[in-house]
Parts: structure tokens; sequence; C-alpha cells
């Protein structure tokens, strides 16, 4: 769907897939997140049952150009993160899709409930977890690139003054 440099040499350091292009209001958070912080990434629309043979050729094709997470959200019953990471050892965070008839608890119990030895690093329901699985990935890429933990850090001290600085408004 998008690369934020749109730099054909720069390869993707993330991965970002979801079900459907519907969830992309959703997961746009997440592309943010890792845009804001300069990450490259790559975010496709596959869906786990309807092409899933595309699926596992997008995965395979970004592990080889050396990616280093994904991240996937879906609703319902959501089994594309668990698709994805039986294809790959690389970690996988998931986003559960907020749904129209459960609200996203369909999607969040079926994405935390992964059976044991493949892992889903499951996160909150909607825009806040899609960010969150953004900034984690950032966490993680920071562990060996210094530049990036700086800015993360300083990240945290921006949010951190915002809510220092902030006035309740006066009574009504
Ligand atoms: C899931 O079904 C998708 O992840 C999406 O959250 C949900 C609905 O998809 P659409 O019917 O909008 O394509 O596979």
């Amino acid at each position: 769907m998008s690369t934020p440099a749109g730099n054909a040499a720069v390869y993707p350091l993330v991965g970002i897939v979801m079900g459907s292009t519907s969830d992309w209001d959703v997961m746009q958070h997440a592309a943010r997140s890792l845009g804001d912080f300069g990450v490259p990434y790559e975010a496709r629309a596959l869906s786990a049952h309807r092409t899933p043979d595309l699926l596992i050729e997008w995965v395979d094709g970004l592990v080889k150009q050396g990616v280093k997470c994904f991240i996937a959200g879906a609703g319902g019953a959501a089994h594309l993160a668990g698709v994805v990471a039986a294809r790959t050892t690389l970690p996988v965070l998931g986003v559960p899709m907020p749904s129209k008839h459960l609200q996203g608890l369909d999607s969040l119990l079926s994405m935390i409930q992964m059976p044991k030895g493949i892992p889903v690093a499951t996160f909150a329901i909607g825009e806040a977890g899609s960010a969150n699985a953004g900034l984690f990935a950032v966490s993680m890429l920071a562990l060996q690139d210094e530049s990036l933990a700086k800015k993360l850090t300083a990240f945290r001290q921006r949010q951190a003054e915002s809510v220092r600085s902030a006035k309740l408004p006066e009574l009504k």
C-alpha cells in the first residue's frame, strides 16, 4: 500500500499487513508511528483466508529483504497474525480490529489466545493498539540503533511534558 519515503532503494524494516482495506483507518496509526520515527515499512491488505498464497508469498519476500518484524491487524475470527507467525520466526505484533457485532472482542480473543509454541504479541483493540504496535516495533529496532533510541527517549520526554503542562478547563 505504501512506504514512507517512496524510495525504491530503501528496504522495509517492518511489514504491516491487514485483512482488508477496511482495516486501514485503524492500521494507519501503526504506519504513522513508524513514519514519525523514519522507520521504513511496507503496508499491504492481504487476507489469511481470501488470499492465503499471496500472504505467504509477501511474508517470504519481506523476510528475504531483511524485515525485522511484522504488524498484523485483523478483525472477527482474526487468524491473520497467527498465520504470519506460523510462517516466520520474526516477532509478530497483532492488532485486533474493532468489529461490527462484537466491538473487537472477537478479534482480541482470536488473536491473543494463540496456542503454545507460536506467539503473537497482541495489542489493544483499535487505534491505541495500532499506534502502540508501531511504537513497540520502534523500541525493538532501537535495541540495535542508538539514534532511534535517542528519538524514542525524546518522544517520551515530549509526551510527558505535554501532560505536565496540561491545564484543566475552567469551571462552567
Ligand atoms: C477481516 O474481516 C478483516 O481484517 C476485517 O477486519 C474484517 C472485515 O473485512 P471486510 O468485510 O471489510 O473486507 O478479515
